[in-house]
């Protein structure tokens, strides 16, 4: 069985709700947030990086959440969570499986981390996080997810840029992003996995 090593409000929940959608379960430890909001030690004991989420299976070590989600569907057979391989609608969801963390992520934090410490958001993090929602909602075309009617890999990996959006009252001005955000927060592995572990994004 899968170790799932998940840190409170993080994308670990990624992983969990994958692994709700295959029905596999897996055998979680839990990680406290410090009082400033990191990782605690505990992490960096498991991992180098001392970052969430990381799976063990078996002697196999595997971090990075789209690696992990990857990891997941290949291991267990799914071809339900994305498109059919070799086809141009399956690369287009390799790239926006990678765009989340290797673009859109540090838009996100770079905006998010100010609000979350009370700062002011700097006018050049707003304008940068615009652009990438506009993206986003041209993606999602007539939706209802980014691969059309399929919940896919990029859908799961997005789900946690998008709840840190939401928290700090970004989604306001893009109805479609936060119309498809709802959408996620409605499907069953979602809502198990919240279930589960609690949200993703930080209390008020
Ligand atoms: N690119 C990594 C990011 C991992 C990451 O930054 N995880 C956060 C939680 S969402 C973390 O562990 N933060 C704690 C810290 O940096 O102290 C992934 O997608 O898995």
């Amino acid at each position: 069985m899968i170790t799932l090593h998940a840190l409170k409000f993080s994308r670990a929940t990624r992983v969990l709700w994958l692994l709700n959608d295959l029905g596999q379960p897996c055998k979680r430890i839990d990680y406290d947030r410090t009082d400033a909001f990191r990782a605690p030690e505990a992490l960096a004991r498991i991992h180098p990086l001392g970052k969430s989420p990381v799976i063990e299976d078996g002697d196999r070590m595997v971090a990075e959440s789209a690696t992990i989600l990857r990891y997941l569907a290949e291991k267990y057979d799914d071809t339900s969570h994305q498109p059919e391989r070799g086809t141009a609608a399956f690369w287009r969801h390799e790239a926006l499986l990678d765009y989340v963390e290797a673009s859109f992520g540090e838009v996100v934090l770079a905006a998010v981390l100010p609000a979350f410490g009370g700062k002011d958001v700097p006018e050049a993090a707003r304008a940068a996080l615009e652009h990438h929602l506009s993206y986003i909602a041209g993606e999602l075309g007539s939706g209802p997810f980014l691969c059309g009617d399929r919940l896919t890999l990029a859908d799961i990996q997005m789900s946690y840029l998008l709840a840190l959006l939401e928290r700090f009252g970004f989604l306001k001005e893009f109805p479609r992003v936060a119309a498809y955000w709802q959408r996620l927060q409605e499907q069953p592995g979602y809502l198990a996995a919240v279930e589960a572990a609690g949200p993703m994004a930080p209390p008020d």
